[in-house]
């Protein structure tokens, strides 16, 4: 008996890991761990049930750049332009996956420079830990700011409190061709996560993306549409019932992190410009990740920004097989657009 148990056993346990095999082939996502992104033209609409945030205003005017540019610009007020990341912090209105994060060129000249198309970027993940305190620094309505880069007494103005703790980075988007529709400016795209990289958020948590170039090349940069405040009249308040989206700001991370930079005013580099190239540039290799994001900027802080952009979660038709394997995709419940603002309004 025993004889005969041993010789079945073996057959009946090939057959069942063959056909867990086939399935998991077959169940398996194509990818993982993969970041692509997808041209959305320039009319797009967010898609109804899938939207968990949305912060729809912009400013008509200004280039605030994503940019990764060699060689760096000479800027005759005395610093070489840094190059920059950007993203945003926000808030969780409820459990989510975190599948997708649609941007927005901006309406400026430089929204899509030639050197974009084709380049690999990638986009970076935190918790955000802490409680946001606003830092004037020392500089109310009615003085200067004092850095040197602008008067505007906001524009020193910076978050303090908090720490953008990195949950990931996910690497290996190959920026498409946006200047193919409206110049490339108001161009929509979709930074979609695949796999293990979608982010589960947790209700009332804060997270934030941070997105640009692995690499310096020519002409490397494009805007991102967003709404500033920075030259509000009113006194500086985070809680401002004027904020278009009160679950976050915008961030950024400068360079090689230095706060504030060298400043060497004339028409032309000084001689001895190393110094001042070295804090333009991104830390080599994996150290300019673990440069920490900030609102602090120059000559423009991000303090009283937000980014037009919109957050969608795991669940749309191309993920049913998906959501299969992972049971906890749908256990929030049907999702609801929050801090929606602005013009736009969700289907
Ligand atoms: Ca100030
Ligand atoms: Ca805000």
């Amino acid at each position: 008996m025993r004889a005969i148990m041993t010789q079945r056993r073996p057959t009946a346990w090939v057959r069942w890991c063959l056909r867990t095999a086939v399935a998991t082939l077959i169940l398996a996502p194509a990818a993982r761990g993969a970041l692509e992104v997808v041209p959305l033209g320039t009319n797009w609409t967010p898609p109804a049930g899938r939207t968990v945030v949305a912060q729809t205003r912009f400013d008509r005017g200004g280039n605030t750049s994503v940019r990764n540019s060699a060689p760096p610009e000479w800027k005759a007020s005395g610093y070489v332009q840094r190059n920059r990341d950007l993203g945003q912090v926000f808030t969780a209105p409820c459990d989510f996956w975190l599948e997708s994060v649609v941007l927005r060129t901006g309406p400026g000249d430089i929204a899509f420079l030639p050197g974009s198309a084709g380049a690999r970027v990638f986009i970076q993940l935190f918790e955000v830990e802490g409680e946001p305190k606003l830092d004037d620094h020392g500089t109310p309505p009615g003085t200067d700011a004092t850095h040197g880069f602008s008067k505007n007494h906001r524009c020193d103005d910076v978050i303090l409190g908090v720490r953008y703790r990195p949950l990931r980075l996910v690497r290996g988007g190959v920026l498409p061709n946006l200047a193919a529709a409206g110049e490339g400016r108001l161009a929509y795209m979709m930074w979609r996560l695949d796999g293990d990289d979608r982010l589960e958020c947790r209700a009332g948590r804060r997270y934030a993306f941070l997105v640009g170039f692995e690499e310096p090349g020519k002409a490397r940069g494009f805007t991102l549409a967003n709404h500033n405040r920075a030259g509000d009249p009113a006194p500086p308040r985070l809680d401002d019932p004027a904020d278009p989206y009160p679950g976050g700001w915008a961030i950024r991370r400068e360079g090689n992190g230095t706060r504030p930079p060298s400043m060497r005013p004339g028409p032309e580099p000084p001689a001895e410009s190393a110094t001042l190239l070295r804090e333009a540039l991104f830390p080599t290799g994996e150290a300019r990740f673990s440069v920490p994001p900030t609102t602090d900027g120059y000559p423009d802080v991000d303090t009283y920004r937000d980014l037009e952009f919109y957050l969608l979660a795991a669940g749309g038709p191309r993920a049913a097989d998906e959501r299969s394997l992972d049971p906890t995709l749908h256990e929030a419940g049907p999702l609801k657009p929050a801090f929606v603002a602005g013009r736009r309004a969700l289907e």
